[in-house]
């Protein structure tokens, strides 16, 4: 159950330091969200401890106020107060350091998604909210805090890395509103578009033609693949993290309802990323092989050999969208 907004707002203000904390792996809105709460409750004039199990990755060290973000290990005293934002459940935020440092500190879990489980002392939780970012603003604003330059770009990442440059269909009215808000507050789009959007490397290219070249179709072209093997990852020398982006080609064709993208790991297993348009439900997919996600994009990891892999997933895609018509 969540607690009444100004319940906490009333505990935010008692206190004079308080930590705050986001989801490990962290994403745009967990970065953008911690960023722009910490930078606003120092503004307020309280001691703030921003804490991330994971590091900043690289593309989101443009915002200022990121280089505040320490690790676990940095930490000092317990705390009297944590926030976490953008977490579903407490061990989202990293089991090993937050179970034993944070266990008897009274919390507050600020969070946008339905999965939610109300784990802390105080909740707030919004799954109308397109990003935790939209909820911190109400928030930081409901505090009567001026937002800066600093914090607005923070909060902007936050709900434009969580609806997809506003197009998926968790974007509300109120988001676009908050956006706008934030925009007066100073935020340089164009700086922002740059470190988001074109800091590709040419081996993410690379890949992308391979895949590209890959693409085959099912189901009257309704279904979509595309993979990519250990061949191809050796000869371009190329890592996971050069693949991202790939899984939302096969879907972005014209009639294409389902779009799938395979790739196989150094032991032999295949990872398989899941898309779809409003109507199918991708997640059912992932979790009968044992992984799962949102409707319209889930994952799951299956095992080799590649091709075989593919056969087994296609084929239980294929029976779904016959069940379907
Ligand atoms: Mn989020």
């Amino acid at each position: 159950m969540n607690n009444q907004l100004s319940e906490i707002l009333g505990l935010i203000r008692s206190h004079d330091s308080i930590l705050i904390t986001a989801h490990v792996l962290p994403d745009g809105d967990s970065i953008g969200s911690l960023t722009g709460f910490g930078l606003a409750l120092e503004a307020a004039g309280k001691k703030v401890e921003m804490v991330m199990q994971d590091p900043v990755p690289a593309m989101y060290r443009f915002l200022r106020g990121t280089e505040k973000i320490s690790l676990p290990h940095q930490l000092g005293s317990i705390p009297k107060l944590v926030i976490f934002l953008d977490c579903t459940d407490r061990s989202r935020a990293g089991v090993d350091w937050s179970e034993p440092y944070l266990q008897d500190v009274p919390s507050i879990n600020i969070d946008h998604h339905v999965s939610n489980s109300f784990f802390a002392s105080y909740n707030l939780v919004d799954p109308q909210a397109a990003a935790t970012a939209e909820i911190v603003y109400t928030l930081v604003r409901e505090l009567s805090i001026a937002i800066s330059a600093d914090i607005a770009s923070a909060l902007y990442t936050g709900i434009v890395m969580d609806t997809g440059s506003f197009q998926y269909e968790s974007t509300t009215p109120h988001t676009l509103k908050t956006a706008a808000a934030l925009l007066e507050q100073g935020v340089q789009l164009s700086c922002i578009k740059e470190h988001l959007y074109e800091q590709k490397s040419l081996k993410n290219y690379h890949l992308l033609a391979e895949a590209i070249g890959n693409i085959s179709f099912a189901a009257d072209g309704k279904i979509a693949w595309t993979y990519l093997d250990q061949a191809v990852m050796k000869r371009l020398q190329a890592k996971a993290e050069d693949c991202e982006g790939i899984v939302s080609y096969p879907i972005s064709l014209a009639n294409v309802k389902i779009g799938l993208f395979f790739r196989e790991l150094t032991n032999g297993e295949v990872k398989v990323g899941l898309r779809c348009r409003t109507g199918f439900d991708v997640n059912k997919i992932a979790h009968s092989f044992g992984g799962g996600g949102h409707q319209l994009a889930a994952g799951c990891t299956v095992e080799g050999p590649l091709q075989s892999a593919i056969l087994r997933v296609i084929t239980v895609t294929n029976e779904m969208m016959e069940a379907r018509s």
